[in-house]
């Protein structure tokens, strides 16, 4: 049995270079899990993380009391190490600076979904916590700049989730394969359970949320109709699988091959997920375990953000599955 923290002492050890600031950030991250999930756990004994705070985000999305929770968690912890000098959350309406000594002369950023799928949380259901890691491209010494968040997902040092569900799993990447580590409670801590794991190139299940159907782009209503099609040789029709949280709809077809969509519709132009939240730190594991991600035309890596808080459709998961929708989008545009 290999612990995560083994796990990343170990993986240091391969770049002698290598300070251990970003292995102090997956620690801070491993104990955010920790919280969450204890959390989570006990979500419904008190009155004080169930339900909705009564405010919004800066999307105008109801907040809910475990999204505020979750936020103020990671954003503490991190703040605690100050081996990150700046912080973007999906429940933030702007970028954290951490504006001490040791924040102003970090190198890392990060940036968080703290609990996605969140409207699941009130009726037991799974959901998740995503982050993404970046080197700041402003000089060391100052405090962060809008420019450090603005970096493409092919910029990305590291990228993971935790999926909080009949067990609660820690999966990340550093640009050398995904591994996936499973917590034991009784332990406190995160094992090593998914060795460098690789999605089907292939699958037979698709995850949309379809009462939009009416909504959808004439290249995803087409796509669906081909995923419900009779067809032996591709097993079709496939298996429609929607929870309703990203991580783990995503969790899922990675590990049985699957593809997941959230388009563009008539009510969400450019779809509903956050390119820097989602997006990428969810496109850089696919992409690592073999898997694609795009908007329907282009790879979800090389988009050039414009904003901290932009949306983005996303089409991600099995190679193959990911180029068909892709094929259709651009065939009926
Ligand atoms: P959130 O970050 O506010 O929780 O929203 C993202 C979530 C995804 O996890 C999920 O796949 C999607 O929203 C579900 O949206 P919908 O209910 O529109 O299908
Ligand atoms: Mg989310």
């Amino acid at each position: 049995m290999k612990t995560l923290d083994a796990f990343i002492i170990e993986k240091q050890a391969e770049y002698p270079n290598a300070k251990g600031a970003l292995s102090g950030i997956l620690s801070s991250i491993r104990l955010v899990a920790k919280v969450i999930h204890r959390d989570i756990n006990r979500a419904g004994l008190t009155n004080d993380i169930l339900g909705y705070a009564g405010n919004q985000n800066v999307q105008g999305e109801s907040q809910m009391k475990l999204d505020i929770i979750a936020n103020d968690t990671f954003k503490h912890a991190l703040m605690a190490r100050e081996d990150v000098a700046g912080f973007a959350s999906e429940e933030e309406d702007e970028f954290i600076i951490f504006d001490t000594e040791r924040g102003r002369n970090a190198r890392y950023i990060i940036l968080t979904d703290p609990l996605d799928g969140s409207s699941n949380i009130d009726v037991n259901v799974s959901v998740g916590t995503i982050f993404s890691i970046y080197r700041r491209v402003s000089p060391l010494g100052s405090p962060v700049t809008l420019e450090d968040f603005m970096q493409p997902g092919n910029k990305q040092v590291a990228s993971g989730y935790v999926v909080y569900g009949s067990s609660t799993m820690l999966v990340y990447t550093t640009g050398n394969g995904v591994n996936g580590f499973t917590y034991d409670p009784t332990l406190g801590e995160f094992c090593l359970s998914h060795e460098n794991f690789q999605m089907p190139h292939n699958g037979k299940i698709y995850s949309i949320n379809e009462g939009q159907y009416l909504k959808f782009p004439m290249g995803v209503k087409k796509y669906i109709k081909y995923c419900q099609e009779e067809d032996a040789a591709t097993q079709r029709p496939y298996a429609s699988r929607y929870i309703g949280s990203l991580v783990s709809d995503f969790h899922r077809n990675m590990l049985k091959g699957g593809i997941y969509i959230y388009p563009s519709a008539t009510t969400y132009p450019n779809g509903k997920l956050r390119l820097l939240y989602e997006g990428n730190p969810m496109a850089f594991l696919a992409e690592q375990a073999g898997g694609l991600a795009s908007d329907g035309y282009r790879r979800i890596l090389d988009i050039q953000p414009t904003e901290l808080h932009q949306r983005v459709p996303l089409f991600i998961g099995s190679k193959d599955m990911v180029e068909k929708a892709q094929e259709f989008m651009t065939e009926y545009k």
